[in-house]
């Protein structure tokens, strides 16, 4: 066939490193951008196969998120705006590690197994890209990798990881979710902003003004893009925007998380509130330096409390009968668990707690199950799902209601509109927290006292090979190698309120260790006492 001819030729001008292997991660491919122009392009080809296959348009984004400039990366976006379904993140392996002389068999293999037929079919596929220096031409080959199977494209150019998978089930509910466009984007949430915000006439300028780390990432670029549509309603004083430093060099949400501290250069006075975004704008953090110069960050867990405790109180209000969950991953801080546990319900706020595996494909498939699902991983990526059912019954009360009921239903409502539910959104969460605030009247202090962290701390141990630790019970046990996981439960014993646990990461080549513990001193001697276990 014609076709597999010109795949065969193109794919000559993205030719893959003999030998180099790759994995489709946690989040996708992600390495040094110098060995990802093949990968690239044969995400396009799979885009493609995939557009086909459901008969949708499929999103392409190119990014290594909170990796360091250097690196690249690559994110498939499904249908509904959801990431890649795994089935098919296992073809993007196959495909992205074939020889060059395979690669055609591998294709007309996922054709086959797929069923998908090449005649006469259309295929459409969106490609996006972040502000690294090297995305530009590696989107150019995800191009030319739509282009060889004869799909159409749309380049979306500079755009965050969420708005590209918000563009995507835009178009694929016919408009259903809001008008595909970076405008459209901008004007269904600083709408839904404004409209929440209304409620919350007492608020100050002060309250108004929030200071932002763009990560020197697209993010800052699209904030800035989006600031004339709130219209005033948040003030936002952006650093870290691109104009000097490197794109997550000492900033940005993951910097931020990891290290328990500010942004190099960062000027704050106490008790004003700052967040994070990380290197695409899908993640987001919270934090504070208090009238002793002491840092707080308020991460993922207290942004899903602070968003879970909101939305119950509304549906207590409202008097909807909505099952809402909060889910969670092992590296969630035990104090956040114990409070959503026991502490919400003894105020008779009762919400569903679950743990699943690290990544939010995971987080998202669990929060499905529910009414409503809040689903934040401790590192600030996360976002709230609403099921139709629920959306139905909101707008419907909406309509019907009155007085303190139709103040909640419409506070509701608004809460939905403002939320990208496609996927963790820095932007869209940022704006709702900070309507949240503004609504409860409540400080960043009183927000972070809702419950304190345990002392905690993340390590990372490079090994020969990775994948030889295998774990259980959503990672927070290990099944091998055979001893470790005794090893890890006799250290864990030794300190108060200890917990650890070890597991391979999807995105860098090392093993991650996370401890807790009653005091720093001692979660930092659990961490460095495991890390040597694992070694
Ligand atoms: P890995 O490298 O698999 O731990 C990291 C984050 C994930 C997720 C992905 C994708 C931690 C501990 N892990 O995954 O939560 O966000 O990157 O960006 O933060
Ligand atoms: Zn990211």
């Amino acid at each position: 066939m014609a076709q597999w001819q010109e795949v065969s030729e193109k794919s000559k001008l993205h030719p893959k490193p003999v030998g180099l292997v790759l994995q489709y991660g946690t989040a996708g491919f992600r390495t040094n951008a110098d060995h990802l122009d093949h990968v690239m392009f044969r995400m396009g080809l799979l885009a493609t196969l995939r557009s086909i296959n459901t008969k949708a348009i499929i999103g392409v984004m190119v990014t290594a998120s909170h990796n360091p400039e250097e690196d690249n990366g690559v994110k498939l976006i499904d249908p509904m705006g959801e990431m890649l379904t795994p089935a098919w993140e296992v073809y993007a392996t196959q495909l992205a590690n074939a020889e060059q002389d395979h690669l055609i068999t591998v294709l007309k293999d996922l054709v086959q197994k797929e069923s998908i037929d090449l005649t006469n079919q259309e295929a459409e596929v969106f490609v996006g890209r972040d502000t690294r220096s090297s995305s530009a031409r590696l989107s150019d080959a995800v191009l030319d990798g739509v282009t060889a199977l004869d799909g159409r494209s749309k380049d979306y150019g500079l755009v965050t990881t969420p708005q590209l998978h918000y563009m995507v089930c835009c178009c694929n509910t016919r408009g259903g979710y809001g008008k595909a466009s970076v405008e459209g984007y901008y004007s269904k949430l600083s709408q839904a902003f404004i409209q929440l915000t209304k409620s919350a006439p007492n608020r100050t300028d002060d309250q108004k003004c929030l200071l932002v780390d763009g990560a020197n990432g697209i993010g800052a670029l699209k904030l800035r893009e989006m600031e004339p549509y709130l219209q005033g309603a948040l003030k936002v004083s952006l650093f870290c925007d691109g104009t000097g430093g490197k794109l997550n060099h000492q900033c940005g949400a993951d910097f931020v998380k990891v290290q328990q501290n500010s942004p190099k250069g960062i000027v704050m006075k106490a008790g004003e509130r700052c967040c994070s975004f990380d290197g695409d704008a899908d993640r987001i953090v919270y934090y504070y330096s208090d009238d002793h110069g002491r840092f707080h960050l308020l991460d993922g867990d207290k942004i899903a409390t602070l968003i879970s405790t909101f939305l119950k109180e509304l549906l207590t209000k409202a008097g909807l009968d909505l099952k809402i969950a909060v889910v969670q991953t092992a590296y969630a801080n035990g104090s956040s668990t114990r409070y959503l546990e026991d502490t919400m319900k003894s105020l008779s706020h009762f919400v569903i707690v679950r743990c699943a595996k690290t990544g939010v494909k995971h987080l998202h498939h669990v929060a499905q199950e529910f009414d409503i699902g809040v689903y934040f991983e401790a590192n600030g990526h996360g976002t709230v799902l609403f099921s139709k059912a629920a959306e139905e019954k909101i707008q419907q009360l909406c309509d019907d209601s009155e007085g303190e009921r139709q103040g909640a239903a419409t506070l509701l409502k608004n809460s939905v509109d403002l939320i990208n539910q496609t996927v963790g959104d820095a932007i869209s969460d940022m704006l709702l927290i900070e309507a949240i605030l503004a609504i409860k009247g409540m400080t960043v202090q009183q927000w972070d006292a809702i419950y304190t962290d345990l002392p905690n701390r993340q390590l990372k141990v490079k090994v020969s090979d990775r994948r030889v630790i295998d774990t259980k019970d959503a990672e927070r046990k290990t099944v091998s190698p055979a001893g470790l996981q005794e090893a890890i439960d006799r250290l864990v014993e030794r300190h108060q309120d200890g917990r650890s646990f070890v597991r391979p990461s999807g995105t860098e080549d090392v093993v991650r260790v996370y401890s807790e513990a009653a005091t720093q001193e001692s979660a930092d001697a659990l961490g460095h006492e495991v890390s040597l276990a694992v070694y």
